[in-house]
């Protein structure tokens, strides 16, 4: 039969299956594979076939239609990228950087989530970005917003990706106050510090599933597969402008003459930030002589 994954906890993979969660191991040949935290991951569906016992042995691992670097999770719907009006403060750049790889992942449907609107009434913050990405503006603690992010959820695959402290964990609570998920920093500092694959969990709610990560704030862009060929990509506004460089296909929109990126942001067409932000990236990926 097949299933989904739905976490891994004590050298099992439990597998939804037919109304069912079923501890499974994985079959030998998958085992071998020295990459065994990539060849099976929550959020893939799997052919399992049933023991005896009640446990399952994995068969095989159906192609991803997309895959979340960190934490690592398979067929993702949607990234909520949540962060803070204030503590933490939201900085362009880290946002920026949570959306390229939310692009480069090749998730279909990529939103903002700003919390703690409790603490700063800038009605504005963001609005710059929301000709380009859903901006939903929430409190954990009043609970403002809640129900439009309930609405959010409850079907497919949803990941909160965030900075540590945003309030990604005390969010998901609001939502269903039966998760009763870990609020402050304690057990994910651990998680961070003793483990390098940081291990993600699926949780049912609604007619979909939640993942609530760990907060980080660095990610590597190479090891998500960024270089200075295909950054570009992932800020889709550049695309229709990107017509107009005299390099078409090959224009890094940084140091070429006659770039339709870059008269885009003297006209105004593209925001300043946004164009800094790639800047600043595409010499982290290794600029382009
Ligand atoms: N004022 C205010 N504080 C909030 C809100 N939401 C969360 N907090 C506080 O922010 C702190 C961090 O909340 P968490 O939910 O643990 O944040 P997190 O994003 O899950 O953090 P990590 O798990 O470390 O990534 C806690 O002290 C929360 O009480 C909010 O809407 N308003
Ligand atoms: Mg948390
Ligand atoms: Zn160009």
């Amino acid at each position: 039969m097949i299933g989904r994954v739905i976490k891994f906890y004590n050298s099992f993979f439990f597998v939804r299956a037919e109304g069912k969660l079923i501890p499974c191991k994985l079959r030998g040949l998958l085992k071998r594979d020295k990459k065994v935290g990539s060849a099976v991951c929550v959020g893939d569906f799997v052919k399992i076939s049933q023991l005896k016992d009640g446990s399952g042995v994995i068969e095989n691992v159906q192609s991803r239609r997309n895959f979340l670097i960190r934490p690592p999770v398979a067929n993702v719907d949607r990234v909520l990228l949540t962060f803070a009006v204030d503590a933490p403060k939201l900085h362009p750049l880290l946002l920026n950087r949570f959306l390229v790889l939310a692009e480069q992942s090749a998730i279909g449907e990529v939103i903002i989530c700003v919390n703690k609107t409790d603490l700063s009434a800038d009605e504005n913050f963001l609005s710059e970005y929301e000709p380009l990405y859903r901006v939903v503006r929430v409190s954990a603690m009043t609970g403002a917003g809640v129900a439009e992010l309930r609405k959010i959820l409850s079907a497919g695959v949803t990941v909160l990706a965030g900075p540590s402290g945003v309030g990604k964990s005390s969010l998901l609570n609001a939502v269903d106050k039966n998760l009763r998920l870990k609020v402050g920093t304690v057990s994910e500092k651990i998680l961070r510090g003793k483990h390098t694959t940081r291990v993600a969990e699926l949780i049912e709610y609604g007619g979909g599933f939640l993942v609530d990560t760990p907060g980080f704030s660095a990610v590597d862009l190479a090891e998500a597969g960024l270089d200075k060929n295909n950054l570009r990509h992932c800020f889709k506004e550049f695309t229709e402008f990107a017509t107009g460089c005299k390099f078409r296909n090959v224009c890094s929109h940084s140091h070429e003459p006659d770039c339709g990126v870059k008269l885009a942001v003297e006209r105004g067409d593209i925001m300043r930030e946004r164009y800094a932000a790639y800047l600043t990236l595409l010499d982290e990926v290794g600029t382009a002589r």
